[in-house]
């Protein structure tokens, strides 16, 4: 298994992260064309968002054969090719598996629709409408119903787009058909699955109605989310396949709870390996995620450190384990919303940067962040996310917001915010391709691109590649007890990670303030990182809007035997 604990993983969204064919869209030869800056980069294994065949109605998430790579990515060859070229360099990949929901442009699905005898149809979840009525009030992730027309009197369940079909993960053939999915795959040598929204694989028996005494469409929570089968499937799928390549399983899920992401990962439950949770990324959202507006996109710098408290404390805890990350595909890109890129463009997205890479858990790079890369605001009819598209259709139809404004929260809020081509030079179409991308390209990589950072000592880049080199020669960085000082300080993240050889201190300035803090303890220690000028550790501090440093302790031998054995926690 890959040593996930000291890995660095890159996200690569294979349609905006390199063109080599010119067709402007990114490709499977453009990755390999990429490996070397990645390399030089420091990351170690990749994960490759889905290049399968698809009609791309949500951009690759709809599979339709998983035995095929879409012709736009390039072909089986390529991919192997790919394989070939990450195991030269020492890289190891994980695949995306989306196993909630095939395409229904899929040969099960296309089968199971016309034949009401095909042995496909309980692959899926047809069911008989209620009074002219979809058969329950589930709320789709992506706005409207969760089911979608099959004729006058049927359904069928899609939980995202109407051209995601759900599957029906009771039927064993199913679980098999996905294994064998995952077994083709490690056979040609990948290294894990990411395994998409694999939270919601375990539907409430009858799919009855959520909240039925309130009106209109429900968000199905619990009756979707986190159902108690899914520990079961995850275990089945570890004896069946992941243990027998000794592959990783990392759960992507939709609003995961923190019990429930310890459980999926805890060693004991032999199931998977580490899990991404929703929190951060929620942070300013409703509970139902980007389109609930009911928080304006606000929240505290005492919310960002609760939840990095929380699941913090709870991997220790409870011995889970996640994999932290600050953008990804489904977001706008984090700059603008946990950093100012007016002010401290720099500042803030070194801060992040380096607060991602000091919490115990694995950290994820999401393609240009470690130049920077900025959202970008599309027109309306530029918009290419289904999910956009559609929740400002539902924001106007079920919420009556109008039209004008329901645009302007898509426009903040759409995932082409992070979907614009990597931005690799200043020459033509930013060096992604030469002719115009599938989607708008960013103006600003005139000045952000990654060929200028590489040559600038003070950019983004090279302090993301300063990170990755301490946390690899830090080990209490990588698999250190994390213990939060200042817990009440408003501004500062102030936390250590320590192992028996050594205890660092991270102090983060997370807003556009400057801030005093006096340290909960008395401690020295020598600078090993910031994002600014060079600071003394003193017990009283000030610091500049979005300074962040990390300081080696000064050990104190006695007190140290003392906590560590005294300590319940070992991580
Ligand atoms: O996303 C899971 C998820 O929870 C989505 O709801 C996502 O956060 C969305 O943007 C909600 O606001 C995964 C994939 O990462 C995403 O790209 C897919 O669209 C989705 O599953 C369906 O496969
Ligand atoms: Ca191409």
């Amino acid at each position: 298994m890959i040593d996930f604990k000291h890995s660095v993983i890159y996200q690569i969204w294979p349609r905006s992260f390199k063109d080599s064919n010119n067709d402007g869209i990114g490709d499977i030869q453009g990755i390999i064309s990429k490996l070397d800056y990645l390399k030089e980069l420091g990351i170690d294994c990749i994960w490759l968002s889905p290049i399968y065949a698809s009609p791309n109605d949500d951009y690759g998430y709809d599979i339709s054969d998983y035995y095929a790579i879409a012709p736009e990515y390039g072909t089986m060859n390529d991919f192997d090719q790919l394989l070939f070229e990450l195991k030269k360099r020492g890289m190891s990949i994980l695949m995306d598996l989306v196993a909630n929901h095939t395409s229904t442009k899929h040969a099960w699905f296309i089968d199971a629709y016309n034949n009401p005898d095909s042995e496909y149809r309980d692959f899926y979840f047809f069911k008989e409408g209620k009074n002219g009525n979809p058969p329950n009030n589930w709320l789709s992730f992506f706005g409207g119903s969760s089911w979608t027309k099959e004729n006058e009197h049927s359904y069928y369940l899609t939980s995202f787009a109407p051209t995601q079909a759900d599957l029906n993960w009771k039927n064993p053939q199913v679980r098999q058909e996905i294994y064998n999915v995952m077994e083709f795959y490690l056979k040609k040598g990948v290294d894990g699955f990411r395994m998409d929204v694999i939270n919601c694989i375990d539907k409430k028996d009858g799919l009855p109605d959520k909240n039925p005494e309130k009106k209109g469409y429900q968000f199905p929570d619990d009756y979707l989310l986190n159902g108690p089968l899914v520990h079961t499937y995850l275990k089945e799928m570890n004896e069946k396949v992941l243990s027998k390549y000794d592959a990783l399983g990392l759960a992507e899920g939709c609003l995961v709870t923190l019990d429930d992401a310890m459980k999926y990962t805890n060693p004991d439950s032999k199931g998977i390996q580490m899990t991404f949770h929703f929190d951060i990324s929620m942070l300013g959202y409703g509970s139902l995620g980007k389109y609930d507006f009911r928080k304006f996109y606000r929240f505290t710098t005492s919310e960002f450190k609760e939840v990095t408290r929380k699941w913090q404390n709870a991997m220790q805890e409870k011995n889970g384990y996640v994999g932290n990350f600050l953008s990804n595909h489904d977001n706008k890109r984090h700059l603008e919303r946990f950093g100012n890129i007016e002010l401290y463009y720099l500042e803030s997205a070194k801060a992040l940067a380096l607060y991602n890479f000091t919490l115990y858990g694995t950290p994820f790079i999401y393609q240009g962040e470690e130049i920077g890369m900025t959202n970008l605001k599309l027109d309306y009819s530029e918009w290419k996310d289904y999910e956009a598209i559609n929740s400002v259709q539902a924001m106007h139809d079920m919420l009556h917001v109008p039209l004008s404004i329901a645009k302007k929260i898509g426009a903040y809020v759409t995932r082409d915010n992070a979907r614009t081509p990597v931005q690799w030079s200043n020459e033509n179409y930013a060096g992604f391709s030469s002719v115009t991308p599938w989607i708008k390209l960013n103006p600003n990589y005139i000045h952000i691109n990654a060929h200028d950072s590489m040559i600038d000592p003070q950019s983004i880049y090279h302090f993301y590649k300063k990170l990755i080199v301490l946390r690899k020669s830090h080990e209490a960085l990588c698999t250190g007890k994390f213990i939060e000082l200042n817990k009440d300080h408003k501004s500062i993240l102030c936390f250590k990670r320590i192992n028996d050889e050594e205890e660092l201190l991270i102090l983060i300035n997370l807003t556009k303030q400057a801030a005093d803090i006096t340290l909960d303890e008395k401690l020295d220690g020598i600078e090993l990182l910031h994002n600014g000028l060079d600071k003394e550790l003193r017990r009283v501090m000030k610091l500049a809007p979005y300074e962040a440093h990390i300081y080696q302790l000064t050990k104190k031998e006695e007190k140290v035997k003392v906590s560590l054995h005294s300590s319940k926690y070992r991580v």
